[in-house]
């Protein structure tokens, strides 16, 4: 019985690898436009890191079980119970205790501070969710309901308001997101890093990420991050169109 852990920590070791190398040659996110985007991103990678380990465990048992202890077709009773292990126990215990506190330190709360920052910003834009559309005010007061135009390289505060229900201001490009309430003002700080618009990306986009009634799904609006003197050219204007 002893013995019969060589072999599942021999594909322990074998899934780990593999995994491991797997994850690590593969990439499921989306490009990054923001500061905000590289921490999230560090945060998912190490989070997906650190389970290859635990599922290879997992699968390990599974293979080697079904390999191993099968039904051999003459006996199909309950097998004897089985003794609890103290060591296996323990050493459960402690890994996955210090696998919970670490991943809550890292990136939990030193992820969670970097993706905040300091509470200081170049501009603040104000950003109102109604069912089921988005208005942007600009700092000069003039506002838009058909796209969010940002500079690039500047750190934006979003000051976030809802007029009817729960809504979500989620920009999948950016990795932020912050919901909508009514009565409250929510604020994000967002600093773009690339130029672009949903043309080149089609996660350049608010997407409401609360549901919030029939419409929902269409509560998107275009993101164009350009430079800092064509922003101030297109918020200006938005004021002599009107
Ligand atoms: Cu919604």
């Amino acid at each position: 019985m002893k013995k019969s852990w060589i072999p599942v920590f021999l594909l322990w070791l074998l899934f780990t690898v593999l995994g491991l190398l797997l994850v690590m040659n593969t990439t499921v996110l989306p490009a990054q436009y923001s500061e905000e985007a590289e921490v999230i991103d560090e945060a998912y990678e190490l989070l997906e890191a650190l389970a290859v380990p635990v599922m290879a465990l997992i699968f390990a048992i599974m293979v080697w079980g079904a390999i191993s202890w099968r039904s051999r077709g003459a006996d199909r009773e309950d097998g004897p119970p089985q003794r609890t292990s103290k060591a296996v126990v323990g050493v459960w215990l402690v890994v996955t205790i210090s696998l919970a506190v670490g991943v809550l330190i890292n990136p939990g709360f030193v992820g969670l501070a970097a993706v905040r920052g300091e509470p200081v910003s170049d501009y603040v834009v104000q950003l109102e969710g109604s069912q089921f559309f988005w208005e942007v005010t600009y700092p000069n007061g003039e506002s838009a309901l058909d796209e969010l135009v940002v500079p690039v390289h500047k750190r934006v505060r979003y000051d976030v308001h809802s007029t009817d229900v729960l809504h979500s201001f989620w920009v999948p490009a950016f990795r932020t997101k912050i919901d909508a309430v009514p009565g409250l003002t929510t604020q994000v700080y967002i600093t773009a890093t690339h130029t672009g618009g949903m043309e080149d990306d089609v996660n350049l986009r608010i997407q409401c990420a609360e549901l919030c009634g029939a419409g929902h799904a269409q509560m998107a609006m275009p993101v164009r991050v350009v430079e800092e003197a064509e922003w101030l050219a297109y918020i200006e204007g938005l004021g002599s169109d009107g």
